[in-house]
């Protein structure tokens, strides 16, 4: 299993990406994704140990303790610890998605699930894409387990919203934020989209929907 940023605790780290930033190449350009680890995802880490500096109390708490209770956050740094906590745990998410020369289709309990709860993988393929063209403005889009139902889901996140384990497990995460395209894309984000599939981790998706699935009764 990879490692997981969610049970991380004050100071926040930026953990490496797990391949070479050209190791998605020709499909996402690596130029975009230096910037998008070391500067972006690097600027939610270090904002969010700066909201916290602090308080002790707090320092003490995961990264999913203090997402999960945000609302009992003292205000002053409520919105610091919502939206650069949500872009560091999203983002970990995402770079965990990804993958060189991964398996095109994902095969197991997860490629079941697919075909169970969307038709067949390739309606849930092209309805993930349409839900992340058309997401409006910045956010993340995720093929989700939820543990209510048993079942798969597309979820549409504004901004730095967060899926949270108890509830929904994360299976795959796109990140649909015009930093995550525009450089090698410019405004062509289905183009990124077709992109992204070409690279996606559908073995580290497996094992995430599969650690979901067992927590869950149904
Ligand atoms: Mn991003």
């Amino acid at each position: 299993m990879t490692a997981d940023v969610s049970r991380q605790t004050w100071p926040f780290s930026l953990p490496d990406l797990p391949y070479a930033y050209e190791a998605l190449e020709p499909h996402l350009d690596a130029p975009t994704l230096l910037i998008h680890h070391r500067e972006h995802h690097a600027t939610y880490v270090r904002k969010l140990n700066e909201a916290l500096a602090k308080d002790s109390d707090l320092q003490r708490l995961t990264l999913t303790q203090l997402l999960r209770d945000a609302g009992k956050l003292p205000e002053a740094i409520r919105a610091a610890v919502k939206n650069n906590g949500g872009g560091h745990l999203n983002h970990d998410l995402f770079w965990n998605s990804l993958a060189p020369a991964p398996a095109r289709a994902p095969r197991g309990a997860l490629g079941e699930a697919l075909e169970r709860d969307f038709g067949s993988f390739d309606a849930f393929r092209t309805r993930f894409s349409d839900t992340a063209a058309k997401h409006f403005a910045s956010g993340w889009v995720a093929l989700s387990f939820q543990q209510a139902s048993g079942k798969l889901a597309i979820v549409e996140l504004a901004n730095h919203e967060v899926l949270l384990g108890a509830e929904a497990t994360t299976v795959l995460m796109l990140d649909v934020w015009e930093h995550a395209y525009y450089l090698k894309f410019q405004n062509r984000r289905p183009q990124f989209i077709d992109a992204f599939w070409n690279v996606v981790d559908w073995r580290k998706a497996a094992e995430r929907f599969e650690q979901g699935a067992s927590a869950s009764d149904v």
